[in-house]
């Protein structure tokens, strides 16, 4: 009976033990599928994210293993590459929008080229006539009375437009004047008288240019440096070759070597020989073999550019005096015109400057500069008024063409109209 029932437990226990061990097994034994597969290791940049099935887990392993040892500075700086958005370049473009093909151009034939517009005196005097005339105009116009107090605000606009304290003085002496004598009855016979007086302020007896009084004809043009001296003789020098003389030029300026440059470009432009010498050169050496090479050649005018600083320690005025002397000496008379050049924009500083270059050098002319640049052309009445300075030329641009004679009524009606 004994030997029967351990017979049975010893099966139940059997039993037991081997559903707890397939339990067991069933539980944790089963072999695991889902392996993980190897972390990715950071990849260089490609140049285009391609779109691909990851590798298999054993194919990245081996990889890995054909991969070279790297030193881990490089591995660093590969895992902290960052793709800026910008230089994120899409897979495949967004597809383009259906357009038509715009239909093709029936071929033109070029336009001939046009010779550039010759700026007119107008246009070139456009800002004065904006800051002073235009100005003017808003005074007296549209005043129910012409009275002292008109005068006052004439006397403000004429005093902030550069025009001069003499030249101020002597526009409304007129104005007043005549104003109480009962002579303008209205807006625009004050601007007439105006107009009139800035005219006679202008015209004044001026020795003129005498071109065929000597050969050659030499003119030696001086001014602070960047006022437009090197640019205006450029210019004059193309407009006497189109004139059919012959021209040399002196490349007085010996302060750097560019200023020799930009003479010679001028020049070789207007087709006459430029003197030159080495930057550093003596100024009175070169314009004298330029005057001395325009006898030789029978030249119509000689110019001669100078320097608007100095790299000795010679005042300016007594190299330029020097220079002067020279000339004479190469050729009886000459210089026979010293052109002092004045930058419209530079305002009283103009003015200042022609005072001190009439003392030094006795100034036979004035070409006055870059209006086309300025409101401050009234600047003109007054080295005119106060100076007795004539104006030979003026500048309304940088081309050639801008360079024009000067003649006052001309000037005046530009500028009023
Ligand atoms: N808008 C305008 N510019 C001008 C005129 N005249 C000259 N210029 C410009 O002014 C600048 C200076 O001219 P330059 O001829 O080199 O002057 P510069 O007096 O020879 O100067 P330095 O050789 O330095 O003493 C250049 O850029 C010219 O083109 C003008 O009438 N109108
Ligand atoms: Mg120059």
């Amino acid at each position: 009976m004994f030997e029967q029932m351990d017979a049975i437990n010893w099966v139940v226990i059997a039993a037991f033990v081997v559903l707890v061990i397939a339990f067991i097994w069933f539980l944790f034994g089963k072999p695991d599928q889902t392996e993980l597969p190897a972390p990715e290791k950071p990849k260089p940049l490609p140049p285009e994210p391609a779109p691909s099935a990851p590798p298999a887990a054993d194919e990245q392993q081996a990889a890995l293993r054909e991969e070279p040892a790297r030193a881990p500075a490089e591995a660093e700086e590969e895992a902290e590459v960052t793709i800026p958005p910008e230089a994120v370049v899409p897979a495949s473009p967004p597809p383009a929008p259906a357009v038509e093909a715009p239909p093709e151009p029936a071929p033109r034939a070029e336009p001939a080229p046009t010779p550039p517009r010759k700026k007119s005196l107008k246009e070139g005097l456009a800002k004065t006539q904006e800051g002073l005339i235009s100005r003017i105009r808003k005074v007296i116009f549209g005043k129910p009375e012409l009275d002292a107090k008109v005068l006052d605000e004439l006397e403000e606009v004429l005093y902030t437009a550069d025009v001069g304290v003499k030249t101020v003085e002597r526009l409304l002496d007129v104005v007043r004047d005549r104003l109480n004598k009962k002579e303008l009855n209205n807006a625009q016979a004050v601007q007439d008288a105006i107009k009139e007086e800035m005219e006679r302020m202008l015209e004044f007896e001026a020795r003129p240019i005498s071109w065929d009084s000597a050969k050659p004809y030499v003119i030696m043009v001086v001014g602070v440096n960047g006022v437009g001296k090197t640019t205006t003789i450029g210019k004059l020098a193309s407009k006497l070759r189109e004139e059919g003389k012959t021209v040399v030029l002196g490349a007085g300026d010996t302060f750097r070597a560019a200023a020799v440059e930009q003479l010679k470009i001028w020049g070789e432009r207007a087709g006459c020989e430029v003197h030159a010498m080495a930057e550093g050169a003596d100024p009175a050496a070169v314009s004298f073999d330029a005057v001395k090479a325009g006898v030789e050649k029978k030249a119509d005018v000689v110019i001669c550019d100078t320097a608007g600083r100095l790299h000795t320690k010679t005042p300016l005025m007594e190299e330029l005096r020097k220079v002067h002397r020279v000339m004479g000496k190469a050729h009886e008379g000459a210089p026979h015109e010293v052109w002092l050049v004045l930058d419209a924009t530079n305002g009283q500083n103009a003015v200042q400057q022609a005072r001190q270059f009439n003392e030094m050098l006795n100034l036979t002319g004035i070409v006055l500069t870059k209006l086309d640049g300025t409101a401050k052309g009234g600047v003109i009445l007054q080295i005119c008024n106060e100076l007795k300075a004539p104006i030979r030329y003026i500048g309304i641009g940088e081309s050639k063409e801008d360079l024009q004679e000067f003649h006052p009524r001309e000037f005046i009606d530009a500028l009023f109209s």
